[in-house]
Parts: C-alpha cells; structure tokens; sequence
C-alpha cells in the first residue's frame, strides 16, 4: 500500500500547523502595508441619509461613493421566480443587516484602522425591521428589496399525487420543527490581503478561501478588471466550512482599496464581526405531514420550508442553493412513493445566508428524522426497524428517488443495522429500563441520511447556477530531481486534501509521499479548478490528480524502458524507481535524463515531456451518494433540561476510502459541529434584528468536554461511476446529529410525553418542553 489509497498516512500539514509554521493570510508581511477596519451598520434597517469622514482622514476613509466604479456582488439565477438582490460591497442608500459594511477606513495598524472607523459619522433613519419569517411574509411586511413587491428571494415547488397516499394511510403525523441560525466559527476567521503589483500590472489577492479560482472570476467581474489581470493567492486556511466558499464584500473593497492607494491592504475578521455580520446559515422551519401505514411505510409526504435568507444573495451560489438542497433532500434515503413540497427562501434583515457544512440537509435529515420517531411511536414500532422498512434497499441500486435524485450505489438497512448492533441496541430497553429505576432518563436515537457529494454541471445547472463548471484539473510534473510536484487549483482547509492528493499521486508513481510536493489555491501556478465544496474535492481534485500520474507514470516507463532496454510494458514503477526484473533506474535517473541529458535516450524519444495537466469529472453528472447512520445514547436531566451524550456511533460509506485517518477526522469534526446545531448553537436576534449574542460567550460551541468519545464503523461500497470508486464526505458527519441526538432526548422523555422539535435543545429548551407536556 505505502502511501497510496487506502493509507493511513498523517497529514503532512499538520507539522506546520502544529509548530506555529503555517501562512495564513494574517501571517503576510508586504513592505508598506496597511490594515483595515469597517464601520459597519448598527441598525438592521435603515436608510442612509449620509457619511461624514473624519476630518484630514479623507483619504483613509472610503464610503460606496468613493467606489462608483465597483459593481455590487450579482448573484443570478436561471430559476423562474428568483429575485436578484445587488449585494454592495458598502451599503449605498440603504442598511439591511447588523453589520453590514458601510465604510472602510485603513491606517498604519487595525488599532489605528478602528479609531478611525469609530470617528466616522453615519446618518441613519430607521426603517421598520424585518428580524424574521412571519414578519417578513405578513400582510404589510416592511421590504428589504421595495422593487420587488414582497420579501421572497425564490419560491419552488414539488408537485407529487398524494392521492394515494392519502387514501391508504392509516397514521397520519403533522409536525412543525424549526433549527436555529448559526455562525460557522472556523478557527480562523476570514481575511484578505490585497496588493497592486506593478511589474505584472496585476491585482494580488492573498483570501482565506476554499474557491481561488471562483473568486478571481467574481473579483474580476465587479472590479472591471480582466481575469488574467487578478492573481488570487489562498495561503493556510484554517477552516472554511462554506463560509469561505462565497465572494465576500470585504475581499471586494479590501481589493478596490489596495488598487486605488497602491499600497498592500488587509482585513482579518475578528470573532465578533464573525458572530454579528456572519451569522448566516441554517435557519429553516417546517411544517409537514407524513402519510403512513400500519407497518410505519412511508406513503406520502407533504411539505412546506421556508429558509431565511438574510438580506442578501451570496455568489455564487445564491439564494437559491439552500432551498433546492432542502426540497430535493427531505426524503433521504428513504423508498417515498408521494412527494409534495414547497419552499420559501425569505428574505430577512439578517446577514447573507451562506452554505455550511451539509448545506440544507442537516435541516431536512432533522425533520425527516423526528418524522420517522413519530411514525414508529404511532404505529409501536422500534425506530430502527422502521428505518429498516423505508430505507432503499440495496437490491434497488442504483434506484432514482421520487425528486430524481440518482443514488449511485450503497446498501443502506445494512448501514443502519450496523450502526444499531454498535451501539448495541438490543440490549438497550433493558439498560433504559435499570435507569428508569434509578430515577434516571436515558434514551437512544437514530439518523439516517445521504450526502450527494462531488454533483456536476447539470445539477447545478437545475438548481440556477449558470456559473459553476463540475469538473476539475490537475497538472503534475516529475521535477529534474526526480521529485514529483503536483499543482492543483483546489484547495487544503482542514479537510487534508493536500495529503490524499498526495496520495492519488503515489498510488501510480509508486513513490514515497515525501517525494510529492503539492501546490494548492494560487491561481497564477495552477489549472483551473471550481474549488473544495460540495464535498468534491477527493473526487474531483482526485479523479484529475489520478488522471494525470496515470498518464505520467506511462510516459516514465517509455524512458525507462529504453534506459532498462526493455519493453515499457515490462517495467514496474515500485519504491521511487521503475524496475525491470533486477535492474532499476530511479524517477531522479528518468527525470534527469529527460531534462538534462536527453543523449541517454531514444533518438526518436517521445516528446510529451514529463508533465501533464488532466480534467476529470464522474462518469455521472448526479453525484456519488454517500450514506451513514448516527445512533446516541443520551441521558436527559429533567431537573436542569442539560443533555449529556453518553455514547455515539457513526457507521458511514464513503466508497473507497483514500485516507482512513482523516476520515476518522472528518467525521469526528463535522459530529462535533452537529452536536453544535443539536444542542448548543444558536445565533438569536431581538424584535429588532439585532444580534444578542455577539460573543462566544453568548453564542455557545461545544468544547472537548461536551463531546462524546465517538466511535466509528465502515463500509466500503465503491461508486461504479467514479474513478477509484470513491464519493465525497466532507459534510456528512455535520447533518445527523441534530437528528439523532433530539430522537434521543424524545426517547428518553418519552414517558413523560415531551416531544420536542426544534434544535438547539438547550436546557431551557428541554424544561420548557416537560412545562408543556405537565400541562396537557
Ligand atoms: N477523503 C478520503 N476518502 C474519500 C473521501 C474523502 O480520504 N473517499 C478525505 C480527503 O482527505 C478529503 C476529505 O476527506 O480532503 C474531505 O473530502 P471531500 O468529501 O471530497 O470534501 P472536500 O475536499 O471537497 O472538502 C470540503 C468539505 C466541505 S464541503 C466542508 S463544508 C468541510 C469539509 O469538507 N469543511 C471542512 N470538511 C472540513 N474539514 C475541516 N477540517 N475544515 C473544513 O473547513
Ligand atoms: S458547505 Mo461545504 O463548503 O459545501
């Protein structure tokens, strides 16, 4: 194996990362540099009747006016019914979140930046706010955007036959559910470092972002400049979660800055402008009807999301991408014969709704989720047999579900039986039983769900998105000292693919992955790549990095067979050399032959040289599905409504599994964000839109303490539709918890009635829920 596929190779950044050597976008020194501070908007809705800069600052202070000639972040779409919003880089003539940036002053140090910015004067006259849905689509609701009539960025709908369904169903459940809004918290916040470059006569973006490329197409686009004009450099990322997947207005003016004062210029996000102005994802409510029979099968499901959006649509994804994500996902891995669903995309005066981690499906896997409790509580059915019951068979594979969506291939009762036999269900009425004498509540839950993962073109193309290319490239050279350098447009954040593509790489040079040196997120050193979201990167990166040392490794063989006089077919590339039967020559001999002493070849030698660039993209434009199931066993105190996990098991297949160490991490991370959403995140505003929680005081993450000691069970089904087998699985982990763990809570309570339905269950939360169940 080495350190190909299938290795459990240590991240090779984690020694920088660890030892206080990595480069994130704070770390740059550029002579002559500058920092920046925003004056941002106190109010949520406001008209801007004016900006006075302090005075003999006026050349440090900039405002929308200064920047006519940049043009706001358009996010369009194909969909029928979408409203665009113009998101600007500084608000114009009007505020419409907490935050929003409405000037930005620069000086020597961000200490200074912030005086500067405190001295600025804005004139605001208050408009009536919109903090929420209900406010939003009131009869007379104030509007965000008046040219639109209303405040609904997209409608969509699914318009399945229910009549069936209806007319078979002998349990019938309505349930309303509701899941928090959140802010991403990645350990490094956002930041960008502009400067001019005279030599190159081009605009150098230094952005802690998952999506170089992307966004030196949308940086170019609102600054006028050409494409090949901008250099985008993504240094050390440290988490991007989504967050860092979207063009942002501070990389717009940070940028328009720097170009217009010819000095470098940067910003770097503090936690508090993190937890106000990016407090901008996962807030979704329900309202569901689920059509059953006896046994608990599924019949028909009716449903109304409505999402809201925030102020504005981020590009590229837009409005659009939570709403399509949640109608098409609800039924997850579930055989559903009847789907009707509407969603709602709402436009609030909150910051601009951004994808994160799962991107609607931690919201739908939730609802779905608790849906499938309540079938089995109705009709007195263990909640994993009922699981069972509904879930695609693996006989059906590949099966189309009832919104299209094509699940590759997995065998998904499996999974969940697997995951139940971990947690060693069987026993567990027994072990809930001696609790219960004790006085104590324990209870178990289960979620089960898919990760449509590395999804191309045409599916984002369905979903409006004009802009986004699904496939990927990759170059890799076999360097004169025999080195291999691999150069991909994608990007490392956390996730490691900076090592797994290391290893695409060694799985056909046959090389140790201390030989392959990998260039990531620079868009002047490497092809064009749509970026890590999705979870696409190990499929997609990966599928063109194995292209690409494919192809590389038969071009070392030619010369090596001449240097070895033998046929190409005969040599075998093994530890860092190509071999045939005794005699070797090594990658540094090959490498040095072709650059350096091409004498020692054939005089006819073939020409292609010893670097490639390869694109790729699944046989398939749908995605490779990945699935797991989460099952937790809580103990509830009904005293103080605190939840503690006492065990939690995760039984995932993500196809061929490249890293199996990062994987462990993968799925220990986006667990511990799910425990977030279930039980402890949530970003709250007041009747007026403002942020109360503005500090991780307030806006509580789950630390080491109040994480289980997680366990983990694998399947390796493979894709027959991607290279190697593999699927995306980045998100996965961060959509079931909520899911799981609220069954749990509901289980536990169950014998005094409590169901609750919305995410985080906080204490007071859980409290409120038994208050309410005494009381009917
Ligand atoms: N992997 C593997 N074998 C597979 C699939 C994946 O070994 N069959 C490993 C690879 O190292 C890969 C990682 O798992 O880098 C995740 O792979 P993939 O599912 O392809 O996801 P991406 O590389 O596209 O990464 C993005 C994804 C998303 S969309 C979010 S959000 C997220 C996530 O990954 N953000 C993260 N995981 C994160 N992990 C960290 N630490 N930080 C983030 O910001
Ligand atoms: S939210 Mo992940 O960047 O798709």
């Amino acid at each position: 194996m080495g350190s190909g596929i299938g290795a459990r190779v240590p991240r090779r950044e984690d020694a920088r990362h660890l030892l206080g050597k990595a480069q994130f976008v704070g770390d740059i020194k550029l002579a002559g540099g500058w920092e920046a501070a925003f004056v941002r908007s106190p109010l949520a809705h406001a008209r801007l009747r004016g900006i006075t800069k302090p005075k003999g600052a006026e050349n440090r202070v900039f405002t929308a006016e200064d920047m006519a000639d940049l043009r706001p972040i358009r996010a369009e779409s194909t969909l029928p019914s979408y409203r665009m919003s113009d998101y600007p880089a500084l608000a114009r003539d009007k505020v419409r979140y907490v935050g929003e940036c409405i000037a930005i002053c620069i000086a020597p140090t961000r200490a200074e930046a912030e005086d500067l910015a405190e001295a600025v004067l804005v004139d605001l006259d208050p408009l009536p706010p919109v903090p929420d849905i209900a406010t939003a689509l009131s009869d007379t609701p104030p509007l965000l955007h008046e040219d639109w009539g209303d405040n609904l960025f997209l409608k969509t709908r699914h318009d399945g036959d229910l009549t069936e369904a209806k007319a078979r169903a002998t349990v019938v459940i309505e349930r309303e559910f509701e899941t928090a809004r959140q802010a991403m918290n990645p350990m490094e916040g956002k930041g960008v470092l502009a400067h001019w470059d005279g030599k190159t006569e081009s605009l150098v973006v230094h952005t802690s972002t998952q999506v170089p490329h992307l966004i030196r197409t949308g940086l170019s686009e609102c600054l006028g400049l050409d494409q090949a004009d901008v250099r985008v450099i993504a240094p050390d990322v440290g988490g991007g979660f989504g967050y860092k997947c979207v063009l942002q207005p501070e990389e717009l003016s940070v940028s328009w800055v720097a170009r217009k004062t010819g000095r470098p210029i940067r910003w770097t996000e503090d936690r508090r402008e993190h937890l106000t102005a990016g407090a901008n994802t996962r807030q979704h409510s329900y309202k569901i009807t689920a059509y059953a029979d006896d046994d608990g099968r599924l019949l028909g499901l009716d449903a109304d999301i409505w999402v809201d959006i925030g102020a504005y649509s981020v590009w590229p994804f837009t409005a659009c991408l939570e709403a399509a994500q949640a109608g098409g996902n609800l039924p997850g891995p579930y055989h559903l014969p009847a789907y009707c669903c509407r969603t709602y995309s709402v436009a609030t005066n909150k910051p601009a709704f951004t994808p994160y981690r799962g991107v609607a499906r931690p919201g739908v896997c939730f609802a779905m989720e608790l849906i499938i409790d309540a079938v089995a509580r109705a009709v007195n059915r263990d909640p994993l047999e009922v699981r069972c019951l509904n879930l695609v068979p693996a006989a059906a594979m590949p099966y189309t579900n009832v919104t299209g969506k094509f699940y590759d291939s997995g065998d998904y009762p499996t999974a969940a039986r697997e995951a139940g036999r971990m947690i060693d269900a069987d026993s567990f009425r027994a072990r809930q039983q001696a609790a219960a004498a004790e006085g104590r509540y324990i209870g178990l839950g289960y979620a089960c769900f898919t990760e449509q993962s590395a999804h191309n073109t045409k599916v984002f193309a369905s979903w409006g998105l004009a802009l986004v290319p699904g496939y990927e490239q990759a170059t890799i050279r076999l360097a004169p000292s025999g080195r291999v350098e691999l150069h991909s447009g994608n990007h490392s954040f956390g996730q490691g693919l900076e090592t797994t593509l290391a290893q695409v790489a060694c799985e056909w040079l046959k090389t140790d992955i201390s030989q392959v040196k990998v260039l990531m997120g620079d868009t002047g050193r490497t092809p064009y790549s749509t970026g890590a979201y999705a979870s696409r990167g190990m499929v997609m990166a990966g599928g063109a990095v194995s292209k690409a040392a494919e192809e590389l490794a038969r071009r070392i063989r030619i010369h090596a067979a001449h240097l070895l006089q033998c046929e190409p077919s005969r040599v075998e590339l093994r530890d860092g050399s190509a071999c045939h039967g005794e005699a070797s020559v090594s990658l540094a001999e090959i490498a040095g032959a072709w650059y350096l002493h091409p004498d020692r070849l054939a005089e006819d030698v073939e020409t292609t040289g010893l670097e490639v660039t390869e694109g790729y993209k699944p046989d398939i434009d749908t995605g490779l599905f990945t699935y797991a199931t989460h099952a937790c066993i809580v103990e509830v105190d009904p005293g103080t409504g605190r939840t503690e996990i006492l065990d939690y098991v995760i039984f995932e297949d993500c196809g061929r599994r490249v890293n199996p160490l990062i994987l462990d991490g993968q799925a220990y991370g986006g667990a511990a964000q799910g425990i977030g959403t279930a039980l402890f995140e949530e970003a709250i505003y007041d009747g007026s839109a403002q942020p109360l929680t503005s500090t991780l005081a307030d806006y509580i993450l789950p630390g080491p303490a109040e994480l289980p000691h997680f366990r983990l069970g694998h399947s390796e089904t493979l894709s027959p539709y991607s290279r190697h087998g593999i699927k995306g699985v980045g998100e996965g982990a961060a959509i079931a918890p909520a899911g799981a763990i609220v069954n749990a809570i509901n289980n536990a309570l169950a014998p005094m009635g409590v169901e609750l339905n919305r995410v985080p269950a906080t204490p007071h939360r859980v409290i409120a829920a038994i208050g309410e169940a005494r009381a009917r």
